[in-house]
Order: structure tokens, then sequence, then C-alpha cells
């Protein structure tokens, strides 16, 4: 099994969820902020070369969520996504939140604040972009387990995309805080650190 990541970005989600699973497998870091540094025959099945991608023999998904649901399905025996349908529905329905509601105006905001090159930011963006992410955030119950008492893969992209907020100076509620730092304090989190600060010496060096 082969994960394509970057350091800290998206591709943390796949990386967490096979720790979280105990599975074997190898990371291809490509440098996704500078593409004219990836190696032809790189392999990778995303069709821009984006991050996370994953082979697993005969599989080839692209898609942050696709590759979790995938992994957990095929090597979770229920653990991070449950087999019951109503719970099983619970965690989708988080992971769409995720990746479009809270997701997607954080990432204008980080997009306009400092990724793409400074004649293509719209400064003017930026605040309506958060007051979207702030009415987003509300929906998200102020509770210790905002999605629910097990932990699934919709803790892993909640707070995630949590952590984004937090980065940009967002500041949650007190127990989204304590919830993040739970999260990201599991052993599997820190092992996908630790492989992503592999990822960061293996990129100087490529
Ligand atoms: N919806 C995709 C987004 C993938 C994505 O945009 N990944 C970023 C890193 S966080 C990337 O590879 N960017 C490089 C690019 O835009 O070319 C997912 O959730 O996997």
């Amino acid at each position: 099994m082969l994960i394509y990541a970057y350091p800290f970005s998206r591709s943390t989600r796949a990386l967490w969820t096979a720790e979280e699973l105990g599975l074997s497998y190898e990371t291809q870091f490509i440098d996704v902020k500078n593409k004219s540094r990836i190696a032809p025959g790189h392999g990778s099945p995303h069709p821009l070369t984006k991050v996370p991608a994953l082979i697993d023999d005969d599989v080839r998904l692209f898609e942050s969520v696709a590759i979790c649901k995938y992994l957990a399905e095929n090597y979770g025996d229920g653990r991070l996504y449950p087999a019951e349908k109503r719970r099983r529905a619970e965690v989708d329905m988080w992971l769409s939140y995720a990746v479009t509601d809270l997701e997607q105006p954080l990432w204008t905001m980080l997009k306009h604040g400092m990724l793409l090159p400074e004649a293509q930011r719209v400064p003017a963006i930026a605040p309506v972009a958060r007051r979207e992410f702030e009415l987003a955030y509300q929906a998200l119950p102020n509770t210790p387990s905002p999605t629910g008492e097990s932990f699934t893969l919709a803790d892993i992209f909640i707070s995630h995309v949590l952590s984004w907020a937090k980065g940009l100076g967002i500041t949650l509620s007190e127990p989204h805080e304590e919830y993040v730092s739970r999260c990201q304090n599991r052993p599997a989190f820190l092992k996908a650190r630790q492989r992503e600060a592999e990822g960061v010496e293996q990129l100087k060096h490529h």
C-alpha cells in the first residue's frame, strides 16, 4: 500500500486513518507546492497530482474522504466507520460537512491569505469567508465530542478542519479546543506527524 502525501496537508487524514488502523504502508512525499519538482513516473493516481492519493494493489484512489472510507471499510473491522446504517449515515453527514461547509471557507481564506501568488489574491474575500465559516461552525454541537461518543472518521476530518481554523487565528469554543487537542494527542495522529516530519526531510534532499 502506498500513500502519496505532502507534509501537514489534507494527506494527514489518510496517514492518520492508516495509523489508527495499524496498517503497514509506504509513503511517497511529493512537492505539491512546486510541481516542477515532481519526478516523472511518480505514478500518482491523482490526475492533477494533488494529495492524498492511494495505491493498494490494483485500487487507485484520490480524494481524502474516498481514501479514508476505503481504508476503514476494507481494513477497519468496524473501527472508524460503523457498519450500522444509521450511525454510518451520521458519520457520512459529518464527513460531508467537514469538507464542504467548514473546509471551503477556510480554504478560501488560506488561498487568498498566503497560498496564491500575491497578484491573484483578493483580500476582500477573507472577511466574507470568515463569516461563512463562523456560521457553519455554529452548527457543530458545542460539546466535548461534537460528532458522537466513539472515535470515527468524522473526528479525523472535523478535528483536522478545526485545526486549520485555529491556524487561521479563529478562536474555538473551550470544548472544541479540548476536542482538537484530544484528537491530536492520539498515538496514531502522532505517528502520522512523525511520518510527515520524515517527509519534510525527504523533500529537502529531493
Ligand atoms: N478534495 C481533495 C483536495 C486535495 C487537495 O487540494 N490537496 C492539496 C494539498 S492540501 C494539494 O495537493 N494541492 C496541490 C494542488 O492544488 O495542485 C481532497 O480532499 O483530497
